[in-house]
């Protein structure tokens, strides 16, 4: 597969003449400064194509093109969006951009609750506790219904996340309160969704009216809306050669009372069969899939590689509990030794990045978005170099490690 890497673009503390040094072939990247629902103009895209392709990179895929909430919730501005959408798509493709990364999850992109949760070995992961999510939702957004939804959660059998939630009332501190309004709203979400942002004065409340405009909107309507943004913006795919690559849900599960539509074997069936065509395909993130044990992610990879645009390469580790953290890219639920024979197989070409990393030596202090570390990253990238090589050799295709005189 080709070692792509998520940069942020010029601002990015990571540079691109660092990437070269660590064998990153192609750049996953978005303009970030853009607003949400406005043309990616050609122009601006041309800029960045050539800032890449002057360190010899080049740019492989775009993560993300944002769909709008308007788009997802059927507002009465939809057709006007889908044609912003189509505008960009078009720009991307006459600049020679044709793999693009989006997702479908409503108001809330990613979640977790603790962004730097220590390993035993003294580095730190993303974490998930339900409970902490619970409570966020309970206590902090005080979301209508909440309580009742929580009171009836049932799958982890044997775990009563309510009574944790109340046991974790009577030690939370204000500061451990906005520690996870931070985290699930905002240091997970700026720099990746444009909802909210880093300097939004009052994030919970933004975050509740974007909420609110979900009322009542249940998974098949959810469903019915890409649908019709998938087949409005297909002719266009098809002109232009663009291959769309949906991104699974992270966490896989309903979150806040949102539907959620891509996070199982079935979801995502549905959606590749609900447009049947290549140019409508996955981002097979392997993190996020493996982040629900209902996901055998193997499996899945083998059913859906003809299908599959992009890959993000990362695995989690469930606890007993059913609350998960992110494992090292050798261990955990994904097994990335097998998924590398898979895609290596499908496509040695198909763009791949290392999703995620340890936080390490240092990475904490450098103010890096969460997950893109620079060390752990590089680490996590160390290492499935290493397991492409193995593959390639296995499979007898030709394993070239750029930069390198071999
Ligand atoms: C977080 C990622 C998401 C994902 C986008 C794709 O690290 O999983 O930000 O890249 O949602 O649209």
């Amino acid at each position: 597969m080709e070692r792509t890497w998520r940069w942020f673009g010029k601002k990015d503390k990571i540079t691109l003449a660092m990437l070269r040094q660590i064998g990153v072939e192609g750049i996953v990247t978005a303009l970030h400064d853009v607003p949400l629902g406005e043309v990616w103009t050609r122009e601006q895209i041309r800029d960045l194509r050539e800032y890449i392709e002057q360190y010899g990179m080049r740019w492989s895929v775009v993560e993300s093109l944002p769909v709008t909430e308007t788009i997802k919730y059927a507002a009465p501005d939809r057709d006007q969006q889908i044609a912003v959408y189509c505008q960009s798509l078009r720009n991307l493709a006459a600049e020679g951009i044709h793999t693009i990364c989006y997702n479908f999850m409503p108001v809330l992109d990613w979640a977790r609750t603790d962004l730097l949760h220590p390993n035993p070995n003294g580095s730190s992961n993303l974490y998930f506790s339900y409970s902490e999510f619970a409570y966020f939702d309970i206590y902090i957004l005080k979301r209508e219904g909440a309580r009742e939804e929580w009171a009836s959660f049932s799958r982890f059998p044997g775990r009563d996340v309510l009574a944790e939630v109340e046991e974790l009332r009577k030690t939370m501190t204000p500061e451990a309160e906005h520690r996870l309004v931070e985290n699930i709203i905002v240091k997970t979400q700026g720099f990746v969704s444009g909802n909210i942002r880093e300097d939004d004065e009052h994030p919970l409340e933004l975050f509740r009216q974007l909420l609110a405009q979900y009322e009542g909107i249940s998974k098949d309507y959810l469903r019915e809306n890409l649908r019709y943004f998938l087949s409005a913006i297909m002719p266009v795919c098809e002109e232009c050669g663009i291959d769309m690559c949906i991104h699974p849900d992270d966490p896989p599960i309903p979150v806040l009372g949102l539907p959620r539509i891509v996070n199982s074997d079935q979801d995502i069936e549905w959606m590749l069969k609900a447009v049947d065509n290549p140019h409508n395909g996955l981002t097979f993130c392997a993190g996020s899939l493996s982040a629900g044990a209902h996901n055998n992610v193997v499996e899945m990879a083998r059913k859906y590689a003809s299908r599959t645009w992009f890959v993000h390469l990362r695995s989690c580790h469930i606890f007993p509990n059913g609350d998960f953290t992110e494992a090292s890219h050798l261990g955990g639920r994904a097994d990335i030794i097998e998924l590398c024979r898979i895609f290596e197989r499908q496509n040695p070409a198909l763009p791949m990045r290392v999703d995620h990393g340890m936080t390490m030596l240092g990475d904490e202090s450098r103010g890096y978005n969460a997950g893109y570390s620079f060390l752990g990253r590089m680490f996590a990238m160390g290492q499935v170099q290493g397991i492409l090589a193995t593959v390639d050799r296995e499979l007898g295709i030709p394993y070239h490690q750029p930069g390198f005189f071999d």
